[in-house]
């Protein structure tokens, strides 16, 4: 029952609260503790790692004791909870953004000092936890670190891969794929809940029968699967209240082969079981294709299905009926690779709790969200028929019947327009037929999303136009942020440190907007001073990074140019690649004493490429002969630096972000959804080189063209372009370093000769050759600015005085009031 809370836990809260004192004494011996207790190593004899671990385990009490509150206080109010169900969570390291957010963090410090050991070195111990891709996943991240922080009542949900996003090792400048086995040394952020779990059903038949005089369907399954939890507890900044990230992993079923065990085959059964492991045993490295593959679908189905599981359980445990299930309830889709909890709700509403078809669609229609991350029709999902009715036979028939009325409602409408509608199914017709996921979604869910503005107006105009004519209020956009926690934080103490002490407080970290107050400090002598202090700072120590991971020295007076992200055809790292080659062959042809005027560049460049992407891994081959040249050639020293900084992740991202000058999001314009790694820079104080694409559109709204470096055509004019042909103008500067990449002067004549292929006239279907001349002109612009160094400051110190708008905290605002209708519910104290 609800009332207050009784003597015995009032005395249990007292207690508690005495074993958890942050006091330098109770942390020293509450780390040996676990060391010898825990690690079961002897307290006077560990090694960093070993400490690493006593550490995080003591960190990690500190955590589930808020975590038990926050679940005991939720469960008395009862308010109405998010699910935030995604297939992807790149949360990379947790140590530091655990104690920062506790606030512990300088008490932890003291403690390790006493103890001989520094609490940096120790959080360099710990691998990244590599859930995800690319930015669809770090956003999650993001958004979970948010909604702890602004005390929604929110759980995530996902698989918990045995192997995360493989790690990329460069050999002879190919990219090689290793596995990420990241749970080899244990992982103390997580916390196994093998009695919280529930068989996962697949394949089989449905059967019809009569249950009371009523027509009832019976799925009986080919497959049982069990799901078992493994909880991570999300602490909010500021705040007492902990979130949960639940990670389903998958284990053998007692309910399966008992067939088997009965005939004999002991050995065969055994094997049998432990193939269901493989259903959450890895991350798919593709992060914008989709191929109907069965076990992808296996994982989304498993993921999903245990999650709807646990919520319609925590949903009966107070509520007797399904009346108020949308007033308690909100389930958002990350992207439509959860889609198939929209049929799963259906049947389990129908098939197991007994509701007419009617009254369980008047729920679905009311909890569902979807936010769409693609632009590309390419990324949207189909799942073929066939695999679809053999490994979720009733979901077909689900999704059969959703279709039917949906094209009803169509005809009422539109009369028997037969492409409109056609265009609109669910199903779509052809050689193999497919489900298409987003139109499921769209049909069903409530709200659809997109993640910036220039994005939705694309959806609108292009992939969902029909949609948006037939439900225009269904589409809204919230445009993507990034948590200042991790970002700023965590990340760059000295830039965090600057910014409170010349704001007069730290509340910022609670409420972006405040940087705003920057502004009027722009340009301040002795602000310019510490800004350029910090600065150097980070990049003195990102030039010790690149010198330990590759050998090379560069020095920290050059700009610092970088490009970081996921290799892509349109993210056009071969755009910025052309322009390094254009930037070395004007200084090889340059008089001597022109080299003065040269400002010094080291770029930077890191990604991975999708293991079966052959032309993504071209273009890291291409960095690294552009870059062997270059950096051994000595007409150019120190002028020009190339560096490809291996195995990119977001703990790379942390170092590298604050040691940038300059970053690049040179998409071709209409196909980056959004773009969130321009937000960490841009709040970091590094200036923007891009293009008008996602997100950036509005970040130009914010800091102001004169503060950035923007190029190239923009949405229409590439729309224009491809019409009319492509290749119309192409300047003689690129036709020149194509030609250099072709004719072997980087060595490798005959691999890059594809490659070059992709940008020549007419199949350059990313625009290089049309946005490279205002690329060189941007470039030239930033050099410029780069040599009145006041100039430079001021400008990074508006870029970010600006980047309040891209915190997380306000896209989670927005979704909560327009989209899932959901308030803060805060823990006391
Ligand atoms: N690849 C978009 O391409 C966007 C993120 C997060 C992406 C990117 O522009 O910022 O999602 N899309 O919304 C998908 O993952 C499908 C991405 O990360």
């Amino acid at each position: 029952g609800a009332g207050d809370r009784s003597a015995k836990a009032e005395r249990m809260f007292q207690l508690m609260d005495g074993f958890m004192t942050n006091d330098p004494m109770s942390l020293q011996k509450d780390i040996l503790d676990h060391v010898e207790y825990t690690v079961a190593r002897s307290r006077f004899n560990f090694d960093d790692f070993e400490a690493y671990q006593g550490l995080s385990h003591s960190v990690r009490d500190r955590l589930i004791e808020r975590w038990h509150d926050t679940h005991q206080y939720l469960k008395r109010k009862d308010p109405k909870r998010l699910y935030f169900l995604s297939l992807e969570f790149l949360m990379g390291r947790s140590l530091s953004n655990s104690v920062i957010n506790l606030g512990v963090r300088d008490q932890y410090a003291d403690a390790l000092n006493q103890l001989g050991f520094e609490f940096e070195v120790l959080a360099e111990q710990e691998g990244d936890a590599a859930l995800g891709n690319g930015g669809l996943a770090r956003l999650s991240a993001c958004q979970m670190d948010s909604l702890a922080t602004m005390d929604f009542p929110a759980w995530g949900y996902g698989l918990r891969y045995q192997y995360g996003l493989f790690r990329q090792v460069i050999l002879d400048g190919f990219q090689h794929e290793q596995p990420d086995y990241w749970l080899n040394f244990g992982n103390p952020w997580e916390i196994e809940r093998v009695h919280v779990s529930y068989p996962v059903k697949f394949y089989g038949a449905v059967e019809e029968k009569v249950l009371e005089g009523k027509k009832c369907h019976v799925w009986v399954p080919g497959e049982t699967v069990e799901a078992v939890a493994y909880d991570n507890p999300i602490p909010g900044y500021g705040t007492r209240n902990t979130i949960n990230l639940r990670l389903w992993a998958a284990k053998p079923s007692d309910q399966q082969d008992m067939e088997a065990f009965n005939t004999g085959d002991y050995i065969n059964a055994v094997i049998n079981r432990q193939r269901a492991e493989t259903i959450s045993s890895l991350l798919y490295p593709d992060d914008r294709s989709y191929q109907g593959k069965e076990l992808r679908l296996k994982q989304q189905y498993f993921f999903v299905s245990a999650s709807l599981q646990d919520i319609i359980r925590r949903f009966k445990d107070s509520h007797s009926n399904f009346d108020d299930f949308p007033e308690k309830v909100a389930l958002q889709l990350n992207d439509t690779h959860p889609s198939l909890a929209i049929p799963e709700v259906m049947r389990v509403l129908i098939d197991e709790e007994y509701l007419d078809w009617e009254k369980a669609w008047g729920i679905v229609s009311k909890i569902f969200s979807l936010t769409i991350h693609a632009v590309n029709p390419e990324g949207l999902e189909k799942v073929p028929v066939d695999l679809l009715g053999s490994l979720l036979p009733r979901h077909l028939q689900i999704i059969y019947q959703i279709n039917f009325l949906f094209m009803e409602e169509l005809k009422k409408h539109y009369g028997l327009d037969y492409n409109r509608l056609s265009r609109m199914s669910i199903v779509e017709e052809g050689a193999v037929k497919n489900i298409r996921m987003a139109n499921l979604s769209l049909v069903c869910c409530h709200t659809v999303d997109g993640v910036s503005r220039l994005h939705l107006a694309t959806l609108k105009t292009r992939v969902f136009k029909d949609f948006h004519e037939f439900w225009p209020q269904k589409f809204q956009y919230k445009t993507n942020g990034v948590t200042q926690r991790r970002w700023i934080v965590v990340s760059n103490p000295p830039l965090s440190g600057l910014i409170s002490r010349w704001l007069g407080t730290d509340a910022w970290i609670r409420d972006m907007d405040l940087l705003l107050g920057l502004r009027d400090h722009a340009e301040d002598a002795s602000l310019q001073e510490e800004w350029m202090m910090v600065r150097k700072v980070n990049k003195i120590r990102l030039s010790e990074f690149i010198e330990a991971m590759i050998g090379m020295k560069v020095s920290p007076d050059a700009m610092f140019d970088v490009q970081i992200k996921r290799i892509h055809e349109y993210k056009r790292q071969l755009l910025n690649i052309l322009g390094i080659i254009h930037r070395y062959d004007c200084i090889k042809n340059m008089k001597e004493s022109d080299k003065e005027k040269v400002v010094p560049r080291v770029c930077i460049i890191g990604g991975k490429a999708a293991p079966g992407y052959e032309i993504a891994k071209k273009i890291i081959k291409l960095c690294h002969a552009v870059g062997e040249k270059i950096n051994n050639d000595s007409d150019i020293g120190d002028l020009l630096k190339l560096v490809f900084i291996p195995d990119y992740n977001v703990s790379v991202a942390e170092l590298v972000i604050p040691g940038s000058d300059l970053s690049q999001h040179i998409s071709t314009a209409g196909h980056e959804a959004s773009g969130t790694g321009s937000m960490k820079f841009l709040m970091n104080g590094c200036l923007l080189l891009a293009t008008a694409d996602g997100s950036t559109v509005e970040i130009i709204e914010e800091i102001g063209n004169e503060n950035m470096f923007i190029f190239g055509a923009n949405v229409q004019e590439v729309t224009n372009l491809r019409q009319n042909g492509l290749g119309v103008k192409k300047s003689l500067q690129f036709a020149r370093v194509v030609r250099m990449v072709r004719e072997g002067y980087f060595g490798f004549k005959d691999y890059f000769k594809s490659l070059c292929d992709t940008v020549e006239d007419s199949s350059d279907f990313y625009l290089l050759g049309n946005d490279f001349e205002s690329y060189l002109e941007a470039q030239a612009e930033a050099d410029k600015a780069f040599v009145d160094q006041k100039k430079w400051t001021k400008m990074s110190i508006l870029s970010t005085a600006g980047s309040g708008r891209f915190s997380s905290d306000r896209t989670i605002r927005d979704y909560a009031q327009n989209t899932w209708g959901i308030e803060p519910c805060k823990c006391p104290s």
